[in-house]
């Protein structure tokens, strides 16, 4: 695949780069422009991976092969001309053909949007999934919803969030090819209606629906120089003709158009909520839209290889319900096979469990998904009707497993009873599928040993873990290519598709001249992140500090607030110039806060209100610097992480089912301060506790802590130098304007009950902090440190990930 062909050469890249710029874009090649010959460029590397895609997908058809199914409310793709460059082997050819217009690569990648169709972490692991499984050759598809409005762009206004439209179909994605003879028919609302077979039995047919169509959208996901495309499969909402007929027989145009209007809602807007769903109707009905859309492609495709029975369905079809936002997809295969295809209910439910497994991706009790039973009685009333029937089975043989334990029945059932009946999303993802996971080992074993305990008792064996990974061809190859040319100069570059080889490097981790090399590469990056900070904000920052980032969706329990403590002590420790082992140190701090979240929008600003304070003191002089970037998304990480030195990862014990971010920073040689949470817990392990700054109440701890006995106050009383921070900031040290702006902050830390435990680390953090300072200071050790944390970061490829999802879940195997 990597052999050059003749539309490999720069010769033909240059003739095609301007023939789409004349006649794609009907453009004047001449003088080359940057935007134009961006496009072009897109169009000619879109078009040398058309054919691999092709093929790639006539290839599942010939070998009628069981494929996966990856449903995700969310992808994060980030860019995608630099990744399908690198996936067909054209950079150089690529670099040089853009040159000869005059033109540089990297300037023209620059102009490309980031597709925000998802919210963090959740998101892009879906994204770094699909990588994997076309790189590792599985079979497979993603599907979602092509929003055309992503994740709100973030501005910094006076310090506080402001969201600005996300319209990044605006000029029309080289990427998404629209396929307009590929539609379906999606109903909502009706009624059930019972009526009798032929054959004298009762059945139920879904009548009086609205309806809209779904359109599909498909974006190439390429593997690694392996001539394997993957498809996503994105929906787009269209409204259907009969829809407008209606109303144009009435003559009443206008309604026309405003029903139209409003089916193609649909898919208008990503919802901005990271882990906290808001109940809204719009929101069900995207899930609905895409799973039923999904469906029918799902049977389309089965249908076509002419089985005689669904019994063989699970054994060609596998399907991954990425979190409970696909979860309605159990009840809709039920539809489908009990209604339309008169299966029995036994067969058709035996059918079911046979093919969905789930990914479960949050503890956090706010974050489980429920609807209201009004809700989906509503708008789906046959689904509602399915999974009360799903719930009278399940509970009957639960009763007769445990008779007399009302409370076990209450704990498993359906439908949570407390406030308004509700559907518990994650209780029906659990009992439709065969296998359900967490994210990382802590992860998983708190999903067994509390949230769905009862559950892990009924069902032994079905609980599991997937440890989360991420794509080393976009997080290391991709985003540091001056250390990934470093890597491949000693161990040559195996590691971009089998990452455990990076461990070959741990043998140069005291070599002084590799040393030396490590150093160059981490201020480089420095200096070209410092580039572009001056350039986006103006403001100077110095490569020689520590780089110390916290970036993440900004969130109570991801704990800003615990970062934002230790830097006010820093701050006052300068000012009084009692400073033990003080590197000077840059912090950044980039993420978006959901707009609802009122204390998260709190934080933002209280981020820059402290960086306001500690930029602008003369006391300080270089010794610390504070910024906090707009709009973080896909790109950005790339320029940030590459640069950092120190990686924040101090959640609340228990609380973070995983995090990639901490995968990403390891592996591109930050180290890490990091509580017993997620995936921190195994990076330690693999890193070496000696390369690793910990601190903080375990998981354990935080239990019991909860259970009662936890006083804050008491904390703060005795801490002189916490005490000083909250003062400052409760009393108007950093919003003398509004002195009292912050209360909340220091409120939901002192008054209530400080439920995510930053008193309780603070203590151990800024103590961990001044070691991390210490070993700063120590050139040698700390590279040493760096070099091994890549060395043995090999276990987060997402290619492993993804084959133990093959093996252990799917069962399907890479294509030869
Ligand atoms: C999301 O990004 C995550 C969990 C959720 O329940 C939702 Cl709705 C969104 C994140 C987790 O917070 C993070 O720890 C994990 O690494 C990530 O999903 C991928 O599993």
């Amino acid at each position: 695949m990597t052999a050059p062909e003749s539309n490999q050469s720069v010769e033909s890249l240059k003739d095609d780069i301007q023939r789409h710029v004349a006649l794609t874009l009907g453009s004047d090649p001449f003088p080359p422009r940057k935007e134009r010959y961006y496009l072009g460029l897109c169009y000619s590397v879109r078009d040398r991976l058309l054919g691999q895609w092709l093929e790639t997908q006539r290839s599942y058809y010939d070998s009628i092969t069981k494929r996966v199914y990856y449903m995700s409310l969310e992808f994060l793709p980030g860019r995608f001309l630099m990744n399908y460059i690198q996936a067909l082997g054209m950079e150089e050819e690529c670099r040089e053909a853009v040159r000869d217009f005059g033109l540089d690569l990297d300037e023209l990648l620059e102009e490309e949007w980031n597709p925000g169709l998802g919210n963090g972490g959740l998101g892009r692991l879906a994204s770094c999934y699909m990588d994997s499984m076309a790189t590792c050759k599985i079979p497979g598809y993603g599907y979602g919803i092509l929003y055309d409005y992503g994740i709100f762009y973030q501005t910094i206004v006076n310090g506080y969030q402001h969201e600005g439209c996300d319209n990044w179909l605006r000029q029309d994605s080289p990427w998404v090819l629209r396929r307009g003879h590929f539609m379906f028919l999606i109903n909502f609302y009706g009624r059930s209606e019972a009526y009798e077979d032929s054959a004298g039995h009762e059945r139920f047919r879904w009548v009086d629906t609205e309806s809209v169509m779904a359109m599909a959208c498909d974006i190439m996901v390429p593997g690694h120089q392996n001539g394997h495309v993957t498809n996503m499969r994105l929906w787009k909402a269209i409204s259907t003709r009969d829809f407008e007929l209606e109303h144009f027989n009435r003559g009443d145009y206008i309604g026309a158009v405003q029903s139209k209007v409003e089916s193609e809602n649909i898919s208008k807007v990503l919802y901005p909520n990271d882990t906290s769903p808001r109940g809204k109707e719009l929101r069900l009905r995207q899930q609905y839209f895409f799973v039923a859309a999904t469906f029918q492609d799902i049977l389309r495709r089965f249908r076509k290889n002419n089985y005689s029975s669904f019994d063989c369905f699970p054994d060609q079809v596998a399907v991954q319900l990425n979190d409970t936002h696909p979860a309605i997809s159990i009840a809709e295969l039920m539809r489908i096979l009990v209604d339309d295809e008169a299966l029995t209910w036994e067969t058709a439910w035996t059918i079911c469990q046979k093919t969905f497994s789930y990914t479960n991706h949050t503890v956090l009790p706010e974050a489980l998904e429920t609807w209201s039973v009004e809700l989906i009685g509503r708008m789906l009333p046959r689904h509602l009707q399915i999974i009360f029937e799903i719930n009278r089975r399940f509970l009957d043989d639960v009763g007769k497993r445990f008779p007399g334990r009302v409370d076990l029945l209450r704990s498993l059932s359906l439908i949570a009873e407390d406030d308004g009946k509700q559907v518990r999303m994650a209780h029906l993802a659990i009992i439709g599928s065969h296998t359900v996971n967490g994210v990382a080992e802590l992860h998983s074993k708190i999903l067994k040993a509390r949230l769905f305990k009862d559950f892990d008792n009924l069902y032994p064996g079905k609980f599991t873990n997937v440890t989360n990974g991420i794509t080393p061809r976009r997080w290391l190859m991709q985003a540091n290519p001056a250390l990934s040319e470093l890597i491949g100069s000693v161990i040559g570059n195996e590691w971009i598709h089998d990452l455990s080889h990076l461990s070959e490097l741990a043998a140069y981790a005291d070599d002084p001249e590799f040393q030396q090399r490590w150093q160059e590469v981490r201020k480089r990056n420095k200096k070209l992140l410092a580039r572009y900070v001056l350039r986006k904000l103006g403001v100077g920052i110095n490569p020689a500090t520590l780089f110390d980032m916290h970036i993440k969706r900004i969130h109570e329990y991801k704990r800003q607030i615990l970062n934002v403590l230790h830097v006010i002590t820093i701050y006052n420790r300068i000012r009084s110039g009692s400073v033990a082992h003080h590197v000077p140190r840059t912090l950044f701090f980039a993420g978006k806060a959901a707009p609802g979240y009122l204390q998260a929008k709190l934080i933002i600003k209280l981020i820059n209100a402290v960086g306001q304070a500690v930029n602008g003191d003369p006391a300080v002089g270089n010794e610390l610097r504070v910024v906090f970037l707009p709009n973080y998304c896909v790109s950005q990480a790339e320029k940030l992480i590459p640069a950092a030195d120190l990686s924040e990862q101090i959640s609340t014990a228990g609380m973070e089912a995983s995090g990639t971010g901490n995968m990403k920073f390891a592996l591109n040689g930050a180290l890490t301060i990091g509580t017993l949470d997620g995936a921190n817990i195994e990076i330690r392990e693999v890193v070496g506790e000696d390369n690793f700054f910990l601190f903080g109440h375990t998981e354990e701890d935080v239990h019991r802590l909860h259970s009662g006995g936890y006083d804050p106050v008491q904390i703060y009383e005795s801490n002189i130098e916490l005490k000083k921070a909250l003062d400052m900031i409760s009393t108007g040290f950093f919003s003398p304007e509004a002195p009292s702006l912050f209360r909340p902050i220091v409120d939901s830390l002192l008054a209530h009950g400080d439920y995510y435990l930053v008193l309780a680390d603070y203590a151990k953090y800024v103590a961990e902090q001044a070691r991390v300072s210490k070993c700063y200071e120590d050139p040698a050790l700390w590279t040493r440190m760096s070099i091994l944390n890549t060395a043995n970061m090999g276990k987060f490829s997402s290619d492993r990930a993804i084959m133990e999802y093959a093996r252990n879940i799917w069962k399907v195997s890479p294509l030869t």
